[in-house]
């Protein structure tokens, strides 16, 4: 039987099962804590920490304690057995495939074209499937959305304000990308605790790098999510590298996760490359988190196969060796193994589903590519309520260099109001 096992340090367990395993955990012959032993009746207890006295003088470290364990479904058996309670339909185990391969054709159509100088930028999602481009479309943002914002059109929402793959949707419910790392882990506590207030019973999922673990934005997010008691998911995307840097070189101890407990946060470690454990790991972490108005910490290990961006190129920095050791095992290839093992895939459908999202990449990269610029002034207007004297003069000065100069500039692709 497959357990969700989330831990937390202190007296709240979320199971008897999960119990039994912390216990296991701190009780275990390498892990020094002992549980379960008494403070001497009669001595005040310290505030907020339940421990006991030791008479040996001993420093703890990171070898003293088991790695925690990496959940997953998706093991190298031919036969599988899902959870009990995983209960998906056909359809969804289909979709979730389709949609996975729709970002991984989607993210090679675009990564050529910025190498073909048509799109300013672009960062690829191999290996990571799960994350927070596969979310968005997951819930529906469409193709079309997605190539509108990367060429910048009139008709992307964020009016070309934003670098390529800076998408959000406010329909969705999906806060908009943004590039200054961890600055949204503070905000979605934030946003957490007002849902807290308003009891709405809904909670927030904030995806980040293990590379913005390290910003001390995250500190003071993990720690008001639990002091607050705020009902949130942070799920940790640790795939190896921030750009150049590698875990190795971002933190000594036991990844992201081991802070979890430390915060006082239920956590798990999942396999990231396993999109079955993702999902229901992500399900299992938003029903307590929701239950019991409590963050939830997911470390996602994964290795992230593409270049951090068309800014980069990782060969300078990591071996083909290394990359290639995990092409072999990305969520798409596990996870197409696992459909076929279950008769819902075969080679012939994997085809047809190629061609006909290629097909539709392709239109609408096409059709993207044609549409006008957004008219220059929206840099200056929807930005305030009421235009600032500021903003209104230093549009008013751009406005008469535009006029002046408008022969230096390809004022024809953009949109004229
Ligand atoms: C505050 C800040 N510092 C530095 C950068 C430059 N930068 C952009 S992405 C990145 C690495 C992020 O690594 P990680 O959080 O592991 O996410 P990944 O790209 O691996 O998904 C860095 C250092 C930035 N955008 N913001
Ligand atoms: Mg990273």
């Amino acid at each position: 039987m497959i357990e969700k096992v989330f831990l937390r340090c202190g007296k709240h367990m979320y199971s008897r099962n999960v119990l039994q395993q912390v216990q296991q955990f701190y009780n275990s012959p390498t892990t020094n804590i002992k549980i379960g032993t008494s403070i001497n009746a009669g001595d005040p207890s310290f505030l907020g920490i339940q421990t006991s006295f030791s008479s040996e003088l001993k420093f703890i470290n990171k070898e003293c304690y088991d790695s925690l364990p990496l959940f997953r479904i998706l093991d190298s058996s031919k036969h599988v057995r899902l959870p009990e309670d995983f209960k998906l339909d056909e359809q969804t185990f289909i979709r979730m495939y389709r949609k996975m391969i729709t970002l991984n054709i989607m993210d090679k159509i675009l990564y050529e074209s910025q190498r073909q100088g048509r799109i300013s930028f672009y960062m690829t999602n191999t290996g990571e499937e799960y994350r927070e481009a596969g979310v968005l479309l997951w819930r529906g943002h469409s193709i079309r959305d997605f190539m509108n914002q990367c060429y910048g059109n009139h008709k992307d929402t964020s009016k070309g304000r934003q670098m390529p793959v800076h998408y959000g949707s406010k329909k969705l419910n999906f806060v908009t990308i943004s590039s200054p790392l961890t600055t949204q882990l503070p905000q979605a506590v934030g946003t957490a605790y007002a849902f807290k207030r308003s009891r709405k019973g809904v909670c927030v999922v904030c995806y980040f790098g293990e590379g913005a673990a390290s910003e001390g934005d995250a500190h003071a997010a993990f720690n008001f999510a639990a002091t607050l008691e705020c009902p949130i998911v942070f799920v940790c995307r640790n795939n190896g590298y921030a750009i150049s840097t590698p875990s190795l070189e971002q933190f000594k101890g036991d990844g992201i996760a081991a802070r979890g407990p430390a915060y006082g946060i239920y956590t798990i470690r999942v396999d990231g490359n396993d999109i079955l454990a993702m999902y229901y790991a992500t399900r299992a972490a938003r029903e307590l988190c929701i239950m019991e108005g409590k963050p939830v910490l997911i470390e996602a290990m994964s290795y992230r196969i593409g270049h951090h961006s068309t800014s980069d190129d990782s060969t300078a920095y990591r071996s083909i060796n290394e990359i290639d050791q995990w092409k072999h095992h990305t969520p798409i290839i596990r996870y197409r193994d696992y459909l076929e093992s279950v008769g819902l895939w075969c080679e012939q459908r994997e085809q047809e589903l190629n061609k006909c999202v290629k097909n539709s990449v392709l239109l609408a990269f096409a059709k993207a590519e044609k549409e006008l610029k957004p008219c220059w002034k929206e840099l200056f207007t929807d930005i305030y309520h009421t235009m600032p004297k500021h903003i209104r003069k230093q549009m008013c000065s751009m406005e008469d260099h535009v006029t002046e100069f408008h022969k230096y500039y390809p004022l024809h692709l953009f949109k004229q109001t």
